[in-house]
């Protein structure tokens, strides 16, 4: 199976899984994510971390030997297919985390940006290389990019198709921190910054989600009305009641994902 999803503890964890094409993503490959998505979407797992098979690479990019011969109309729906596919990501009720294992070029970073978080290995190399194609990103790069980096850096790596190292990722806020070792390791090191927010409240976490995503596309005004929402519908929950009742009480909360 070219995408893996299995069960790790109470995280659920897709592997991409054509390591001798560097995880390339044929339209096939982005059919079975969509199923997987939605599998993760009816399970009870926690948070989502995504990684790839092998030393080398997350993911390469869309399978290019595939993105040839096709007529205009399939190219549109090929690109309607990625968003969709990665807008299923975005939109899950849990958040995702992307390990970045590798290089995580064009489709393949756009996979990573659809992630609630990015974390990169030290060899980790992000780019957006389409360009040197004589194409532009088509899942959804060119406007999760500038919402995550910035206008400027963003059009830098979709101009000049160069990437941006480890380091450089973290710095521009592409990615969260570094992690280092071998898969297990790194593994071990995503699910416990998964831990920092896994144990909190799903449907509160999700309204949260919510709430920041929409400062992105929505003018100040708009924003705290939305805010004002959220955060009220937070107060609904089960799980406020319970948090604030522990504070008082001075104990640990049990939510309840309520
Ligand atoms: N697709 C298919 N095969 C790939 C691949 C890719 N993106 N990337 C690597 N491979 C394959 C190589 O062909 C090679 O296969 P064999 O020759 O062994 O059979 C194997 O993986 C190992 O790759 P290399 O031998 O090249 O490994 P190196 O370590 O030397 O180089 C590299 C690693 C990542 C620097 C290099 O492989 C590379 O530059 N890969 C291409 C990266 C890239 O350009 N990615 C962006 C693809 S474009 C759309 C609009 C736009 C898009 C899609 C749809 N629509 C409107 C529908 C564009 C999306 C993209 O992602």
């Amino acid at each position: 199976m070219a995408v893996q999803l299995t069960r790790v503890e109470e995280f659920a964890l897709i592997r991409l899984n054509r390591p001798k094409a560097l995880n390339a993503l044929s339209f096939a490959l982005v059919r079975d994510l969509a199923r997987a998505f939605d599998e993760v979407a009816a399970s009870d797992a926690r948070a989502l971390i995504i990684t790839g098979a092998g030393e080398k690479a997350f993911c390469a990019g869309a399978d290019i030997a595939e993105l040839g011969g096709r007529t205009l109309m399939e190219q549109k729906r090929g690109a309607e297919l990625g968003q969709a596919t990665f807008a299923m990501l975005d939109r899950l009720p849990i958040p995702s985390l992307a390990i970045v294992n590798g290089y995580a070029f064009g489709g393949g970073l756009e996979l990573a940006l659809a992630c609630t978080f990015r974390l990169v290995t030290p060899n980790a190399k992000l780019g957006t290389p389409e360009i040197k194609l004589g194409l532009l990103p088509g899942y959804g790069g060119t406007q999760r990019l500038p919402r995550i980096v910035g206008e400027a850096r963003a059009l830098e790596m979709v101009l000049t198709g160069k990437s941006v190292d480890a380091q450089l990722a973290v710095a521009w806020g592409l990615a969260s921190r570094i992690v280092e070792g071998d898969a297990k390791a790194v593994l071990a090191q995503g699910m416990e910054f998964a831990r920092e927010f896994s144990g909190y409240s799903l449907p509160v976490l999700s309204l949260a989600r919510e709430a920041v995503r929409r400062a992105l596309d929505t003018p100040l005004h708009e924003g705290l009305k939305i805010e004002a929402d959220l955060s009220t519908l937070a107060f609904n929950t089960e799980d406020a009641a319970e948090g604030t009742s522990a504070f008082l009480e001075k104990r640990k909360p049990k939510f309840k994902d309520r």
